[in-house]
């Protein structure tokens, strides 16, 4: 595509659009045309230029059309909406930045219109008169949520936490109002009713500072080793309780901080001092759906990365939380519950096991609680689609329970995917706690034009609960985590998926004007880690897993085809393709397979080791699967790939498959990741963890964690020739330097090292917590009035649409599991 100059600063395309178009009058009168001859439909980037290359069938003539401005305009369009004589156009110049105009292809006259009147062209075209009642419901979070700072570059988008140091510096600067609210946000910290930092005796800006410089002259004399319970006395008469620091240094380290945050606020000492503020003891996260354990249940549908993530947050919470409390002088143990869901018909796995102590963790634990409807405890699995009429009463259920365990209510709750975000939200709002979201994968993003497809879609997947729980959730949250930019507002050319839900419509139930700002500080990156103790790099020979090597050898090369592997590698010396996921559509493990098959270099470079679902489509619980294990078979037939494919059916212990990853290794191999659409992408960093070469897909979230060419590579799962070269040419130039796979693989773990760790994951959400909990003070009117809006939109709307999702009935018990 031509590389046009974008627009000037100062234009907008309803400005530009009229110019361009009369630039190549003749050719667009006729493309127009074109648009709406075949009556109202929705047209995305890629119809729009088909139709255009029919009109302009002279390609240096299109080309001199594509170049200018028009070509540019044409590039920015998301979708377009034909309602003739009108085509309406939603254009977005960057992320986070939508413009909206309609064209009539008769005059070609070009108007800028709302995204409200966008919506109602959308609407036109599926159900004319809601589309035309005036009284329609129009949902518009941005009317309850007008005076909270808002960034204003989509460069910003995601480091939240940076810029509302930056806000509280100017709003601390700006009135001794906000100071004294940080005195009395101090005044509230407390463990289970104990007071910390200060007491009532501090309770103004002033009392506070002259106490602190009175402080810090009295311990600056102290070795700087002295115990906080040395001068703890002394301290307590000035004022402050405990929470400070531990020894006198840190202490003294920590009253510095607040001294130069109360005298003159910067961003860093704001930073710095809520990093260590005391406030968070007590962490519940909900993950909802299951099933949720720690073994025997990846592989079982609605489970996934999802679970993996959860528990290694857990782990790296608590040992985040352990060492701040020791540095903050203090004797407490610190508690995080998982609450899922408690499924009696478990199916072989603890999931039907209450209480449930998370491994590698000293405090931590999987709550289980159960669904429970009229008819008692609902037994089996649910699947995520259509959990939405459990998750009130499970809210009630497991706040008894939390409040039971915990002795108390807990500091702070982050939810995950919508059932666990909804819920979340629900507890945080019942209990005034500080409230983060998490979603995996918002699912409006994956199925294409899932809003106005709506009357199509919603039998099977109940996506107008899920959006409304969504919409619900992001709103509530104080601050929400993501993996990658891309999450919140996309790339260049691909909206995000929180972008997603700024403007759509849900035709016959609502239409969201303003769902979520983009533009919100509350949104933040922190990414994931893998757990380094199970994913470290296969040059430490000493830590080699070496017991699994008999089993990673059958399971690789042994020629019996069984219920674990079918298919043979004839020639053992070849480096190993390999790749692993769940065995769903998205994931395009079929894909990799069919490139496989097709490059002949490749299958004479490398043998491919494929890891996910099973081999008896009729076992398959999943209709995905079950279609994609039928197409397995078919592309091992029709390439003929026998003695040069192995694949394995899906596997569950992390231990083992982290061995795998490493033998990979050994061979000098590579892991594929070839999703059509991946979120985040777990088994990337695993893989690169093991110092294993990747390649990831372009669509995602891999593509940040991966720079192309220097610690991985890009592929484009929609180009497999291109993607499969890519492949051929690396293994290719191995061969002729085996310096290059080494280089490729340090830099994979460079990366990692630097941006993909679990400890710098915890250290940043442990510090959200901390200052959105006081951020959120400083809004509390507009917060509650937001919540007023929150809790409207939840009774009135969402408590109505559960009512058309059926209930389960539960079946008799199963027999054994089936894998
Ligand atoms: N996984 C596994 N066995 C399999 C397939 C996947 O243990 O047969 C693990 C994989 O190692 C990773 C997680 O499941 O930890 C998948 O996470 P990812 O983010 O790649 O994808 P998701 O399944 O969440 O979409
Ligand atoms: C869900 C997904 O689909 C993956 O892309 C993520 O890596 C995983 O969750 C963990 O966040």
């Amino acid at each position: 595509m031509a590389t046009t100059p974008a627009l000037k600063r100062s234009e907008s395309i309803a400005d530009s659009m009229p110019e361009a178009l009369r630039q190549s009058r003749y050719h667009m009168k006729r493309c127009f045309a074109k648009y709406i001859e075949q009556g109202k439909r929705m047209m995305k980037l890629h119809n729009l230029m088909d139709e255009l290359e029919r009109v302009i069938d002279d390609p240096a003539e299109r080309n001199h059309v594509l170049e200018g401005l028009l070509g540019y305009i044409l590039c920015t369009t998301m979708e377009a909406a034909v309602v003739p004589p009108y085509i309406a156009f939603a254009t977005r110049q960057n992320p986070g930045f939508w413009e909206y105009v309609k064209v009539n292809a008769n005059d070609l006259s070009v108007e800028g219109i709302t995204a409200t009147e966008y919506l109602k062209f959308k609407e036109m075209i599926v159900d004319e008169s809601w589309a035309k009642d005036e009284y329609a419901l129009e949902i518009d979070f941005g009317a309850v949520d007008f005076s909270t700072p808002r960034l204003t570059l989509s460069s910003s988008i995601g480091n939240g936490l940076s810029y509302v140091s930056k806000f509280l510096t100017s709003k601390l600067n700006a009135s001794s109002t906000s100071a004294q609210c940080l005195v009395d946000y101090l005044l509230t910290l407390n463990h289970q009713g104990d007071k910390l930092m200060i007491n009532e005796t501090l309770s103004t800006v002033s009392k506070l500072q002259a106490a602190l410089v009175v402080a810090e002259s009295s311990i600056s004399s102290l070795p700087t080793d002295t115990p906080y319970q040395s001068f703890e006395l002394r301290f307590k008469e000035w004022g402050f309780e405990k929470g400070w620091g531990d020894t006198a240094e840190r202490v003294r380290d920590t009253i510095r901080t607040l001294s130069e945050v109360l005298q003159a606020p910067d961003p860093s000492n704001i930073e710095k001092f809520f990093g260590r503020v005391p406030t968070a003891f007590n962490i519940v996260l909900f993950s909802v759906h299951g099933y949720f354990g720690q073994a025997d249940v990846l592989g079982l549908p609605d489970t996934g990365g999802q679970v993996v993530y959860v528990l290694d947050q857990v782990v790296a919470f608590e040992e985040e939380m352990l060492q701040r409390i020791k540095q903050q002088g203090l004797n407490v143990k610190p508690q995080i519950l998982v609450l899922t869901r408690l499924i009696p018909d478990a199916k072989g796995t603890k999931c039907n096991q209450e209480l449930e102590p998370i491994k590698n963790t000293k405090h931590s634990h999987i709550l289980r609680v159960p669904f429970r409807t009229e008819k008692g405890v609902l037994n089996q699995w649910v699947s995520r689609f259509d959990i939405y009429p459990y998750l009130e009463r499970y809210t009630q259920d497991a706040s008894d329970k939390i409040i039971e365990l915990m002795e108390g209510k807990p500091d702070l709750i982050i939810g995950n995917y919508t059932d666990g975000n909804l819920v979340a939200s629900l507890m945080a709002r019942k209990l005034g706690i500080t409230l983060g979201t998490i979603a995996h994968a918002l699912e409006k993003t994956k199925y294409e034009d899932s809003d106005i497809k709506l009357k199509e879609l919603d039998p099977k997947y109940h996506f107008s609960c899920q959006f409304t729980a969504d919409l619900i959730a992001m709103n509530s949250a104080d601050f929400v985590i993501t993996s990658t930019y891309q999450e919140i507002a996309g790339s260049k050319d691909r909206p995000g998926q929180y972008e997603s839900h700024s403007a759509f419509t849900l035709p016959g139930l609502y239409r969201v004007v303003s769902g979520i700002n983009v533009f919100d500080p509350k949104f933040n990156i922190a990414a994931p880690g893998a757990d380094q103790s199970v994913y470290f790099p296969y040059t430490e020979k000493q830590k080699r897993l070496t017991d699994f090597r008999p089993a990673i050898e059958k399971l690789l090369f042994s020629k019996v085809d069984n219920d674990e592997h079918i298919g043979y590698l004839e020639d053992r010396t070849k480096p190993i393709l390999f790749t692993m996921a769940r065995l769903d559509t998205v994931k395009n493990t079929t894909g990799l397979t069919e490139w496989f098959g097709k490059n002949r270099k490749l299958r004479s470079l490398v043998n491919l080791v494929v890891v996910g679902g099973s081999f008896d489509p009729t076992k398959s619980k999943d209709r995905e699967e079950a279609a994609e294990i039928k197409k397995m078979h078919v592309l091992i037939e029709k390439y003929q790939l026998k003695g040069q494919i192995r694949w394995i059916a899906a596997q569950t212990d992390r231990y083992r498959n982290s061995e795998l990853y490493r033998t990979i290794a050994d061979s000098k191999g590579a892991f594929v990741q070839p999703a059509l659409y991946e979120a985040f992408g777990l088994t990337v960093i695993e893989a690169m963890n093991c110092g294993l070469p990747t390649f990831a897909t372009n669509q995602g979230g891999p593509a940040e964690i991966i720079v192309d060419g220097i610690s991985g590579f890009h592929i484009d799962p929609n180009n497999g020739d291109e993607s499969s070269n890519k492949i051929a040419d690396f293994f290719q130039k191995c061969k002729e330097d085996p310096e290059h796979w080494n280089r490729i693989s340090a830099q994979g773990l460079k990366r990692i090292y630097e941006c993909y760790t679990w400890k710098i994951y915890a250290n940043k959400v442990l510090n959200m917590g901390s200052i959105y909990t006081f951020w959120k003070t400083l809004y509390k009117d507009q917060k509650q009035a937001k919540q007023r809006y929150i809790d409207t939109f939840y009774n009135l709307e969402f408590r109505n649409l559960i009512k058309d999702v059926p209930i389960r009935i539960d079946e008799k018990p199963e027999g054994p599991k089936e894998r």
